[in-house]
């Protein structure tokens, strides 16, 4: 044979030998090259490895299309960085059909054809109805375990929304229950299958299975809450607003009953509830703009009272995990006619604490009602008029510098809110571009 030849065929069955055998191995087995491989060979591997690699199952370039590159930069994205997670939440049964469906596919599985003796063939039928009802309870079981998101992994606006909403603890402890009763009935349905599969009578292997049957139902029937409240919680989270990264967000901050959701429903598609009462807002409500054929969101948030972190309730830590993880600009809302029960001191402290903290995010400030505003300023009758300085006196008169006075009631300075909210959104977006950029120019290098 022609040597040239001979070594190209050795090299062509041999390189394609090894990509089909590493495409072959099993995940997590670490797959070691022979040890005495031809220097040849070994170069051959690396060329294929390097210039090729597997999507969806088949071999295809490494000469990336500016698609492929593109969900590479996303797939290299860690995990929370991403949003979206309860969108994609698997649907889970009630505990009720489970346990109704399981029983009725078990119930229909008959003995292995052929066994003659009577007593052989009804135990072999029970240990068979009892796996079957084992595996149709556990495997749901198992799928809801495995396609719940582990709390670590999830983005940590939306971990801030689980420990938020459940309360703390309750996503691990309802997930928890569940796997536990998982087991459970595993352990259970494997023993009672392998008694009925020992008995020595027909008679024996039908109370056997009836005695299996019964055990696992029973757990199933006390446990089987779990699943219900894994289904509700499933429901709470799907129904949580969606929040896109990308596109630019309003998000709307001030003390509680200023006026945010009236604005909200002025400047946006976004309905939420209006009362002149005190948190009526109780989550995080979603919004979208659509300004000169740009779309963005706006979201408003359970207002914020003059107290410390560790005081606050759950509503307000909502608004504070918007601001700490959302890339949002701020409309910060100043109510100073005195309607809406937070002094203007309060909203003063309040303001300074939140602009200090979260100073970064891009600003507007609004006074709201300003139809309701007199040429004097408002005080409380629990706030110290000669306690005032000149920093405060001045909020007092007309809120933070650069402030807009609008007004829901009589449309003043609606317009002219409007544009400028359209220019902090553009700079924005103009600032999400260049953090996604960056982002991409790591990811490269
Ligand atoms: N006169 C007047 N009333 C207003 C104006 N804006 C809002 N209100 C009233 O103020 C009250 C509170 O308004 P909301 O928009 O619910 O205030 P909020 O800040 O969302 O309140 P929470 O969700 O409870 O924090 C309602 O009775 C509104 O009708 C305004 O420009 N002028
Ligand atoms: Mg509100």
């Amino acid at each position: 044979m022609n040597g040239t030849l001979s070594m190209l065929q050795l090299l062509q069955t041999s390189s394609s030998s090894l990509l089909l055998r590493s495409h072959n191995i099993p995940k997590g087995v670490n797959f070691q090259p022979k040890k005495f491989m031809h220097p040849t060979l070994c170069f051959c591997q690396q060329i294929q490895t390097t210039a090729y690699e597997i999507v969806n199952g088949s071999y295809v370039p490494t000469g990336d299309t500016k698609q492929a590159s593109k969900a590479k930069e996303k797939a290299a994205k860690p995990l929370e960085e991403a949003v979206g997670a309860f969108q994609k939440l698997p649907m889970v049964m009630p505990s009720f059909d489970i346990l109704y469906s399981a029983l009725r596919k078990a119930k229909r599985v008959s003995a292995t054809k052929g066994i003659a003796n009577a007593a052989k063939r009804e135990r072999n039928r029970g240990a068979k109805q009892l796996d079957a009802l084992m595996k149709e309870l556990a495997v749901p079981l198992r799928t809801y375990k495995e396609n719940f998101p582990n709390k670590k992994t999830l983005h940590p606006y939306e971990r801030s929304l689980v420990e938020l909403t459940l309360g703390d603890g309750n996503y691990e402890e309802v997930l928890g229950k569940v796997d536990k009763l998982r087991k459970k009935i595993v352990s259970v349905g494997k023993e009672h299958a392998s008694v009925c599969a020992k008995s020595s009578t027909k008679r024996e292997a039908e109370e056997r299975l009836s005695e299996g049957m019964k055990k696992i139902e029973e757990i199933f029937n006390n446990e089987g809450k779990a699943v219900d409240e894994l289904l509700n919680i499933a429901k709470t989270l799907r129904a949580m607003p969606v929040v896109d990264l990308e596109t630019p967000t309003l998000c709307l901050v001030g003390a509680p009953n200023v006026g945010k959701s009236s604005l909200v429903r002025l400047l946006s598609t976004g309905k939420p509830e209006v009362c002149n009462y005190p948190f009526t807002t109780r989550g995080i409500l979603m919004g979208h703009i659509s300004l000169s054929y740009q779309n963005f969101q706006v979201t408003d948030t359970p207002g914020l009272l003059r107290r410390h972190d560790e005081d606050r309730n759950n509503l307000e830590k909502l608004t504070l995990a918007v601001l700490s993880h959302l890339p949002t600009a701020v409309l910060y809302v100043h109510d100073l006619s005195g309607e809406c029960g937070t002094s203007p001191s309060d909203q003063f402290i309040i303001y300074k604490e939140i602009k200090e903290r979260f100073g970064d995010h891009l600003w507007i400030d609004v006074v709201s009602k300003c139809d309701l505003l007199n040429e004097t300023p408002v005080f409380f009758v629990t706030e110290d008029s000669n306690a005032d300085n000149f920093e405060l006196a001045k909020y007092r008169k007309m809120g933070p510098d650069g402030t807009l006075r609008v007004s829901v009631k009589t449309e003043l300075g609606i317009d002219e809110l409007k544009i400028r909210v359209h220019e902090l959104l553009i700079t924005q977006l103009a600032r999400i571009e260049d953090l996604e950029s960056k982002e991409v120019h790591e990811v490269k290098r």
